[in-house]
C-alpha cells in the first residue's frame, strides 16, 4: 500500500479511477500513513505518559457512562446536575434539540462501539443485551431523521459491526446473530417514508410510530431541510443495504445526495444551508463548512473511501476546490453567499466547523488543516473550551459549549497525519479541561457560559460516541485497542464502518444517480494523498512552521473578512456600502440607501429607523446589496447591544459534596455590587423570612453574614435587596417563582433597579431560575449547610477547594462604592439617551417577560458612523491592529474613571434592544440546533 506512485510530487498515489475496493483502503490510509514519523519540533511524550493519559481517559468514560447507566438509563440522556434521566415530555421543551431524543436509550446506543475501541468487551457484550432486551424502536414520538440516522442507526451498525468482528476472534459475543443488524434495518424502515418527497430529499423529521402522512404523526408539514441534514445520511444507509442485501437505502441516500449535487450554485460550486424539500430552492443562501452544511462534505469524501464511487471523491473536490477559494481565508473559515461568494455573510465563525481540519487531513491538504486547528486551540487556551460561536477577532458570540468533540477529532487527525506530540498536548489540555470544568458528581455537564463556566444540565450522547474514542486512540498504541482501527471508516458520529463494505453487495453502486458529473472536467483534481511519510521526516520541524506565526492569532487579532471584499472591488466596481460605514449624515450614502429600496426614518426621539423594500430598488442587484447591508446592520447592532449588556453571573457550590463542580447561571442585577473583574462573594446560604424578602426580614439572625436566598415576586428587586442587606446578609439570590423555569430553557435577564437610586445597595444580588435555585434548596435539604461563591467567573474547582479556608472576599462588597460599580461597559449608543423611567422597563425590575413586547421590526443605527469600532478596523486595513478586547477594556476603565457617577439605571438597554438581542441569540440557538448541532 505504501508503494511510490505518480502522482504530483507525492509519494503513493491512488490511482487513476482504480478498482475501489483498493481506493477505498488507499484513501484510508491517508489519515494513518505519518503515526510515529516525527522526529523533533515539541519534545516526544513518553509510552508511560500517553498511557496514564489513556487511562484518565479510561476513568472518564466510565464516569460518564456509569452515571449515565445508574441514574438515567433507560432515558435517552443524563441530567448531570440533576443527576437523572431525561425523558422528552417530561422535561420543559428545549426545542429542536430535543428531536434526538426517540425514547430509544440513545446514550446507550450511542455508546456501544465506543466501549469496544476502549477495550470494554464485557462491557460491551452486557450493553448489546440491554439494547436487544430493552430498546423499541417503535415509539410514538417525533425524531429528527438526521439524528437518529447518524446516532441511532449509526450506533446499531458499529455495534453490529464489532459484534461480528468479536464473536470471529471467537472469545466474546459468540451467541450474537445478527440482531443488532436486524434492529438497524427495522428502523431504516421506519426512516425510509420521510424520503417520499418529489425531489428525494427527505423530510427533517418523522414519528417512529406513525411515519408521516396519517394524522397521528404530527409531522410531515415542514418545507425545508439543512443541507447536511438530507446530505449525511449515505454511509449509514448504504451500509445498511450491504450488510443486508436490501438495496432501497442506498438508493435512497444516493437519490438524495443526487439532488443536492444538482442544486449546487453552478457559478460558485457552493451549497446553501437550508433547502426547500419540495421546490429545490436554497432557503438560505449563505454557505460555510460549519452548522447546516458540515457533513455533507464530510460524507461525500467519505462515501469515496467506503464505496469507492469516483463520483463522490469528483464532487468533493469540486466543493473543495470551492470552499478553499471562497470559504477559506486561513486560519479562517468564514461563511460567504453562495451567489456572491466574494461576500462574507457573517462575522462569526461556529464550533461545528472544527471538525473540518481532520476532514482536510483526510483530504490531504494538511497545511490549512494545521492552521485552523491552530487558531481554534487558540480560542480554546482563551475560554477553556470551544464557543457555540465566536466572532473573526475571536470574542464570544455564543458562550455554549455543550461538549462537542469536533476539536478533538481534527486533533486525533492530525496527529495520526504528522505524528507530532504537539497534538497529544493538545489532547492532554482537552482532558484537563473537561476534568477541571465540565466533570461534576454526576458525569459532565455541557458548559451553559465558558466565560462563566456555569452548567448546563445536560450530557449528549455524542459526548460518549466520540469524544472519548478520539481521546483515547490520540493515545493509544496500536496493541492498546483490540482490532486494527485502520479497517475502519468513522462516521459523523464515530460510529465504525468496515471498509471492507466496499466488496459486499456492490449492485446499487451508481444505479438511479445522475451521470452529470461525468460531465465535469477533474483534470486539475488530486487523486492523490500527500505523501506525510516524506513531508515530515523531510522537515520535522513543518507543523511547527505552519503554526508558529498563529501562536498569537487571537490575542492580537484583526477582523479579516471584512478586508477581503474591500480587496476583491480594487479592480475598479465601486464596492458596495458596507454597515459599519455608514453615516446617516453623509448625502452620498443616503444616495446608495436608495438605490438599495432602503429608507431611512428620524424619530422623534433622535434615533434613526431603517426598513427596507427590496420592490423599490433600483435593480436586483442593488436590492441584494439592501439586503445584505440590512443584515450586517442588524448583526452589527446586535453585536454592540451585546457589549452594553451585563453578561452572565456564576453561582458556584463549593461545600461538600460539591467542592466547586457544580456552577449554576445566574442573572446579573444592575445595582449592588457588581462582581466583574474577579470581585467575588462568598458564603453560606440561608432563607429568609419573609421568604419573598418584601418586608423587613423576621429571622435577620439567620442570614447575618450569610447570602441570603429569596424568592422572585411581590416586590421590586432593590427592595427586596435592601431588605436582606439591612438584615446583614452579604450577598442575595434572587429565585424565580414559576416553577419549572430554567436557564436552559428562558434567557436570562438582568434585575433591573426601582427607578431610584440604588447606589445604597452595595451587596451583590444574582437571579437564579427555579431549576437552578431547586438544585441550591435540594442541598440545604440533604447537607443544610450549603456555601456557595458569587462570581462573575467559576473559581477552578480543584483539590484545594475541599480544604480552602473561607477568602474575605466579601469584605469587597461592603466597601464597594456606587461609583466604581458604575460602568464596565461600552457606551456603544445606537439610541441616544434615555429617561431612568423608562430605563427601569428594559430589563426586568420584577416579573416582566420577554414574551410580553413584540420585537422591533427594524434596526436603530446612531446617526454617527454605525461601528464603533471603526478606527480599529480602519487601522488594520493598514495593517496596525491592536487587540479590540484590550481597547475596548481600556475605554471602559478610562470612561469608568471620568465618570463616576454614570448609575446602571441610566444605561440600561432599551427594551427593544434587550428583545432583538434575545431575538437573536434564540434565532442563532434555533438555527443551530436545527441545523444539526
Ligand atoms: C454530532 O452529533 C455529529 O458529529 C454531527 O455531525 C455534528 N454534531 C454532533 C457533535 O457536535
Amino acid at each position: 500500500m505504501s508503494e511510490a506512485g505518480g502522482g504530483r510530487g507525492f509519494g503513493y498515489s491512488v490511482p487513476q479511477r482504480a478498482p475501489w475496493s483498493l481506493v477505498a483502503a488507499t484513501a484510508a490510509l491517508c489519515l494513518v500513513s505519518a503515526t510515529s514519523v516525527w522526529t523533533a519540533g515539541a519534545s516526544p511524550m513518553s509510552r508511560e505518559e500517553k498511557q496514564k493519559l489513556g487511562n484518565q481517559v479510561l476513568e472518564m468514560f466510565d464516569h460518564a457512562y456509569g452515571n449515565y447507566m445508574e441514574h438515567a438509563y433507560p432515558a435517552d440522556e443524563l441530567m448531570p446536575l440533576t443527576c437523572r434521566g431525561r425523558v422528552r415530555g417530561q422535561e420543559p421543551s428545549r426545542g429542536d434539540v430535543d428531536d434526538a431524543l426517540g425514547k430509544f436509550s440513545l446514550t446507550l446506543i450511542d455508546s456501544l462501539d465506543t466501549l469496544v475501541v476502549l477495550n470494554k468487551t464485557k462491557e460491551f457484550e452486557d450493553a448489546v443485551r440491554k439494547v436487544l432486551r430493552d430498546v423499541n424502536l417503535d415509539n410514538d414520538v417525533v425524531v429528527s431523521v438526521f439524528e437518529t440516522n447518524i446516532r441511532v442507526l449509526g450506533g446499531l451498525l458499529g455495534g453490529h459491526s464489532l459484534a461480528i468482528m468479536l464473536k470471529e476472534k471467537g472469545e466474546y459475543m459468540q451467541w450474537y446473530n445478527d440482531e443488532l443488524l436486524q434492529m438497524a434495518k427495522q428502523l431504516g424502515y421506519k426512516l425510509l417514508p420521510a424520503f417520499n418527497t418529489t425531489s428525494g430529499l427527505p423530510y427533517p423529521r418523522i414519528n417512529l410510530k406513525f411515519g408521516i402522512r396519517k394524522p397521528e404523526a404530527r409531522t410531515g408539514t415542514e418545507t425545508d431541510t439543512c443541507t447536511a441534514c438530507a446530505g449525511t445520511l449515505i454511509l449509514e444507509f448504504a451500509a445498511l443495504s450491504r450488510f443486508t442485501g436490501a438495496t432501497i437505502f442506498e438508493e435512497y441516500a444516493r437519490k438524495a445526495l443526487d439532488f443536492l449535487w444538482e442544486k449546487r450554485q453552478r457559478s460558485s460550486n457552493l451549497v446553501g444551508v437550508t433547502i426547500n424539500i419540495h421546490t429545490g430552492d436554497w432557503v438560505r443562501k449563505d454557505s460555510g463548512v460549519g452548522a447546516g452544511i458540515d457533513s455533507y462534505y464530510e460524507y461525500l469524501l467519505k462515501a469515496y473511501v467506503l464505496l469507492g464511487d469516483d463520483s463522490f471523491l469528483e464532487r468533493f473536490n469540486t466543493h473543495y476546490d470551492a470552499i478553499m477559494r471562497y470559504i477559506s481565508q486561513p486560519p479562517l473559515l468564514l461563511d460567504v453567499h453562495i451567489h456572491k461568494p466574494m461576500l462574507n455573510a457573517r462575522t462569526w465563525m461556529d464550533a461545528l466547523l472544527a471538525f473540518f481540519p481532520g476532514l482536510q487531513v483526510l483530504k490531504g491538504d494538511i497545511r490549512p488543516a494545521i492552521e485552523t486547528h491552530e487558531m481554534l486551540y487558540q480560542v480554546i487556551k482563551k475560554h477553556n473550551f470551544l464557543p457555540e460561536a465566536f466572532t473573526t477577532d475571536f470574542r464570544v458570540h455564543w458562550a455554549q459549549h455543550p461538549l462537542r468533540p469536533e476539536f478533538a477529532e481534527s486533533t486525533y487527525f492530525l496527529y495520526k497525519a504528522t505524528g507530532d506530540p504537539y497534538y497529544l498536548e493538545v489532547g492532554k489540555t482537552l482532558i484537563e479541561n473537561l476534568n477541571k470544568y465540565a466533570r461534576v458528581p454526576c458525569g459532565f455537564a455541557a458548559m451553559k457560559d465558558v466565560r462563566t463556566g456555569s452548567h448546563e444540565d445536560r450530557m449528549d450522547s455524542f459526548f460518549l460516541a466520540e469524544m472519548f474514542k478520539y481521546l483515547y486512540l490520540l493515545f493509544a498504541d496500536k496493541e492498546d485497542v483490540i482490532f486494527d482501527i485502520e479497517d475502519y471508516i468513522f462516521t459523523t458520529e464515530a460510529h465504525l464502518l468496515p471498509l471492507w463494505l466496499s466488496t459486499t453487495n456492490q449492485r446499487i453502486s451508481k444505479k438511479n444517480t445522475t451521470s452529470e458529473y461525468t460531465e465535469l472536467d477533474d483534470s486539475n483534481f488530486d487523486w492523490t494523498c500527500p505523501n506525510t511519510q516524506i513531508l515530515f521526516p523531510n522537515d520535522p520541524l513543518y507543523a511547527q512552521s505552519i503554526r508558529e506565526p498563529l501562536k498569537n492569532v487571537v490575542d492580537k487579532s484583526c477582523p479579516r473578512g471584512i478586508i477581503r471584499v474591500e480587496e476583491s472591488f480594487r479592480s475598479g466596481a465601486k464596492p458596495p456600502l458596507r454597515a459599519r460605514d455608514f453615516m446617516a449624515t453623509n448625502p452620498e450614502h443616503l444616495e446608495i440607501l436608495k438605490k438599495m429600496g432602503v429608507s431611512l426614518i428620524h424619530l422623534k426621539d433622535g434615533r434613526v429607523q431603517l426598513v427596507q423594500h427590496a420592490i423599490q430598488a433600483a435593480s436586483s442587484i442593488d436590492a441584494e446589496d439592501g439586503l445584505r447591508f440590512m443584515q450586517e446592520m442588524i448583526e452589527l447592532s446586535s453585536q454592540q447591544q451585546k457589549e452594553q449588556q451585563l453578561p452572565p453571573r456564576a453561582v458556584q457550590i463549593v461545600s461538600h459534596p460539591f467542592f466547586g463542580r457544580v456552577v449554576l447561571t445566574a442573572g446579573p442585577a444592575q445595582f449592588g455590587l457588581d462582581l466583574s473583574k474577579h470581585k467575588e462573594t462568598r458564603g453560606f446560604v440561608a432563607s429568609s423570612k419573609p421568604y419573598n424578602g418584601c418586608s423587613e426580614l423576621t429571622n435577620p439572625e439567620a442570614v447575618m453574614g450569610k447570602i441570603a436566598l429569596i424568592q422572585r415576586g411581590q416586590c421590586m428587586f432593590a427592595e427586596k435587596a435592601r431588605n436582606i442587606q439591612n438584615a446583614g446578609a452579604i450577598g442575595g439570590i434572587v429565585i424565580d417563582d414559576n416553577e419549572g423555569s430554567s436557564s436552559d430553557t428562558a434567557p436570562l435577564f438582568q434585575m433591573a433597579g426601582d427607578g431610584k437610586d440604588t447606589d445604597d445597595i452595595t451587596i451583590p444580588m444574582l437571579f437564579l431560575f427555579s431549576k437552578e435555585g431547586s438544585i441550591i434548596l435540594d442541598a440545604i435539604r440533604e447537607y443544610e449547610e450549603v456555601e456557595v461563591l458569587l462570581s462573575d467567573k467559576a473559581k477552578d474547582r480543584d483539590p484545594e477547594m475541599e480544604n480552602e479556608e473561607q477568602p474575605s472576599s466579601e469584605n469587597d462588597s461592603q466597601n464597594q462604592s456606587a461609583e466604581q460599580i458604575a460602568s464596565s461597559s461600552q457606551e456603544v449608543d445606537l439610541v441616544g439617551q434615555e429617561s431612568p423611567e423608562e430605563s427601569s422597563l428594559n430589563s426586568h425590575p420584577e416579573s416582566l417577560s420577554p414574551a410580553d413586547t413584540d420585537n422591533a421590526a427594524s434596526i436603530s443605527p446612531s446617526e454617527q458612523n454605525s461601528n464603533p469600532t471603526e478606527n480599529h478596523e480602519t487601522t488594520s486595513l493598514d495593517g496596525e491592529c491592536t487587540d479590540l478586547d484590550n481597547q475596548l477594556q481600556e475605554q471602559s476603565e478610562t470612561e469608568e474613571d471620568s465618570n463616576p457617577n454614570v448609575s446602571w439605571g441610566k444605561k440600561v438597554q432599551p427594551i427593544d434592544s434587550i428583545l432583538a438581542d434575545w431575538n437573536e441569540d434564540i434565532e442563532a440557538f434555533e438555527m443551530m440546533e436545527k441545523d444539526e448541532l
